[in-house]
Parts: C-alpha cells; structure tokens; sequence
C-alpha cells in the first residue's frame, strides 16, 4: 500500500525536522510525506527542502505562494498524492501535537478495508495534554455543535490526524471542497458521512505544541461556527451530486 502524510506547514522551524525524523524512523519503511508549506517566513520551506534531501525519494515539499489557510494547503496536497498513486493518504500537524508512533496504527485501519480512519482525542474520556481548560472546552463545544448541527456520529469531527484510503478521497471530490482554514476537517467528516464512506476513530493522544505559535485566529473560528450550518444548508445539493459522481463512475467501469 502506497502511504503518503501530508503535513501543512506555516512557521514551524523549530517542530519540522523533529517530527520528520520522528516519522522516518518508523517501522513504516516505504512512509512518504508531503510537505505543503505557504512561503513561510521563518524559513520552514528551506528546512523543508533540506530534508527531501536527506531522506532521498520518501519526501515532497509543495511552496505554495502565501498563507492561504490549512484548508487550501491540504486540498492542494492531497491532490497531488492523488496524482501520484498513493493508496492511503494521511494529514498530521506538524507542531508534535499528534505522534508520530500512532501513524502505523493508524494506517493499519485503512490497510485492514476502512475508508477513512479519524484519530480521536474524544473516544476514552478527553486524550489531550497540556490544553488550558479554555481550549478544551472550545474543542468539545465545537464537537458537540458540529453533530447537532449537521448530524454526524463522530466523537472528533474536528481532528487533523486521519488518513484516507484514496477511494474515499475520490469520491469526496476535492475541487468542490469550500473551507480555507480549520472547517476543512469538518467539511472533510461530512463529505466522507455523505458518500457513505466507512469512518472508523482510534484513539490518540493530542498533545499540545511546545514551539511556535498555534495559528487559530478570529476568521478561522468564525468560519468553523458558520461552516455546519452551510452543510446542512448544502445537503440536498450534495447529495445529488455524489448520486451523479457514483453513476458517472458505474458508467465508466461498463
Ligand atoms: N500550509 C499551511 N499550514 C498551516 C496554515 N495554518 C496552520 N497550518 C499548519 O497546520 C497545523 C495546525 O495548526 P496549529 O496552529 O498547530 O493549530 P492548533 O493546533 O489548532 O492551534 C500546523 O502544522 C500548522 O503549521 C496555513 O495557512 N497554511
Ligand atoms: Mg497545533
């Protein structure tokens, strides 16, 4: 199974060649990662490079021109992993928030025929280290309102450590995916609920970053709050369009 993490980058100088390494040195030997950073000014895109030097053919480095937001970065980089093959495609922060030893469990679930495996920080209790209790409860909120909202049964709709077999990548349909900032991995859970996508949640521990800055701003917090309601909103018309993607696809294996 060809399996590629994407990881988003924006100022994480000090966290990239950390959990690069941490990454290579996995049992995982045949793990490439894709590094899709938005011109940061720290020079993250420059360590970037470094390393797709030193670890020769297992890491790609995607510039993009300027900070656009996680949402684009990952849609751009999935894209690309798409075009080039990969069988299982996983996002990951890349602050060390998520760890680098739960990838192969991870990547097991789609090796053993899920569709879309979600790392979830709500599954025993509340797996989150270092959270001031503020943030906690700003995540859970965000959970719970998202599943009100759009009816979705995920314990952490919201968590950016997944991967996705490419089948369900497919039929998500990456071009029409709207989110900029943090919604993505909402509008990401929905798309995947919708086209009727077999979701399993491992548990993980979430840890909060060390270095750097988290980049959580107002307009990223306020399309999240807006993002379900659209959804719902959209949900006649989406379904009508995954109906039509299936039967274009039966019509093409006829
Ligand atoms: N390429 C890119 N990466 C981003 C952007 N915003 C955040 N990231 C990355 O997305 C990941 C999660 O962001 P972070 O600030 O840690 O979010 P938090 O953990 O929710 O506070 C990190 O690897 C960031 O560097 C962006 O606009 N562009
Ligand atoms: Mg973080």
């Amino acid at each position: 199974m060809k399996t590629i993490f994407v990881i988003p980058t924006y100022n994480e100088a000090d966290n990239l060649p950390v959990i690069v390494k941490a990454l290579m040195e996995l049992e995982l030997r045949d793990l490439h990662l894709l590094i899709v950073d938005d011109n940061s000014p720290d020079g993250t895109g420059q360590i970037a490079d470094h390393l797709a030097t030193v670890f020769d053919g297992r890491i790609f480095v995607m510039h993009r021109q300027g900070k656009e937001g996680l949402g684009r970065a990952y849609v751009a980089g999935f894209t690309w992993a798409l075009e080039h093959g990969y069988d299982a495609i996983g996002e990951m922060d890349a602050d060390l928030s998520h760890d680098p030893k739960s990838v192969p469990d991870l990547v097991a679930r789609i090796a053993g025929g899920a569709d879309v495996v979600l790392g979830s920080r709500y599954l025993n209790g509340i797996s989150v280290i270092n959270w001031p209790l503020r943030r906690i409860l700003l995540s859970l909120g965000a959970n719970e309102y998202v599943r009100r909202i759009t009816r979705i049964p995920i314990h952490d709709g919201t968590s950016g450590f997944r991967v996705y077999a490419r089948q369900a990548l497919e039929a998500i349909n990456l071009p029409t995916i709207r989110s900029n900032g943090y919604s993505f991995q909402v509008e990401m859970s929905y798309r995947a609920c919708l086209t009727g996508c077999e979701i399993v949640e491992e548990p993980i521990v979430f840890t909060e970053r060390h270095a750097g800055e988290s980049k959580m701003s107002r307009g990223v917090i306020m399309e999240s709050a807006l993002m379900p309601w659209r959804l719902r909103a959209n949900r006649g018309k989406l379904l009508k369009t995954v109906k039509q993607l299936r039967r274009d696809a039966q019509a093409e294996t006829v």
